[in-house]
């Protein structure tokens, strides 16, 4: 019932000019934060609205919960934590699609990807995982900045974050090659910054022009 509501309420927007929903995923130190200032920037030097979103959110007192779970100040049970990522994203989703529909492009650093990536990489099945996360907005582009474990861990080395631990990354990159699907574009992240940057750009104006001729939102992972 709730996908349905949410698809009506999208479907009256077809044709409407409107901003572009832009995700980066990868592992961690694969340069996601670091491009997604780049490309903020870059788009507001060619006069495109833009703002960076990224998930977990901490400011939030959701974010706040995921925030001790991560730096171990506090436990939690795996499916609860599961749970308190998705219910961040939905806190802003509201929020998201009032930009995109006044025109503002969103570059978002780390969405339901990561969320089903990492729990699934626990062990947590992943339908389960994926399940929370139906009827929140689907990404008009997905770029998966791609670097093996190893290459990452190579980057300043982690830090004490739950999760830094090469082990469990090379877990959670087995899990993102099974959600990756056709759409995706995967960028080569060990090539030089500013070499990720301009292929990055390029495909973000194109996604930008695409949206601005009127695609319609549409929710992920629709049932
Ligand atoms: N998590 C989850 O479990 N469920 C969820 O639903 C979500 C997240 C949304 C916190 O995320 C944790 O939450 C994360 C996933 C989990 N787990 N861990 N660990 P976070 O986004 O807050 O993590 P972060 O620490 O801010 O970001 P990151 O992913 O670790 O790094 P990054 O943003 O991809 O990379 P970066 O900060 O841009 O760059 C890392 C370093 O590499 C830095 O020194 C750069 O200067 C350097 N760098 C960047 N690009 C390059 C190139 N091309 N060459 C050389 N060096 C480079
Ligand atoms: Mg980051």
């Amino acid at each position: 019932m709730e996908g349905r509501k949410l698809n009506c309420s999208m479907e009256g927007n077809i044709n409407e000019s409107r901003g572009a929903l832009v995700v980066l995923e990868g592992l961690d130190r694969s340069g996601k934060s670091s491009q997604c200032t780049r490309l903020v920037s870059y788009l507001e030097g060619q006069g495109i609205n833009a703002e960076l979103l990224r998930f977990p959110d901490r400011t939030t007192s959701v974010g706040q919960m995921i925030s001790a779970y991560l730096t171990n100040t506090s436990q939690l049970d795996d499916h609860t934590i599961h749970l308190l990522f998705s219910a961040n994203r939905w806190e802003k989703r509201s929020l998201m699609e009032t930009k995109l529909k006044s025109g503002t492009t969103l570059i978002v650093d780390r969405y339901s990807y990561s969320g089903v990536a990492f729990s699934s990489a626990k062990g947590l099945n992943f339908e389960w995982c994926k399940a929370p996360e139906i009827g929140l907005l689907a990404p008009d582009l997905v770029a998966y900045l791609d670097i093996s474990p190893e290459k990452a861990a190579e980057r300043g080395g982690y830090g004490d974050e739950r999760y830094e631990k090469l082990e469990f990354q090379k877990k959670v990159a087995q899990s993102y090659k099974v959600l990756h699907d056709h759409s995706w574009k995967v960028v080569d992240a060990c090539q030089p910054i500013e070499d990720v940057e301009k292929q990055l750009q390029e495909m973000v104006l194109d996604c930008v022009t695409e949206c601005r001729k009127g695609r319609p939102l549409s929710p992920l992972w629709s049932i």
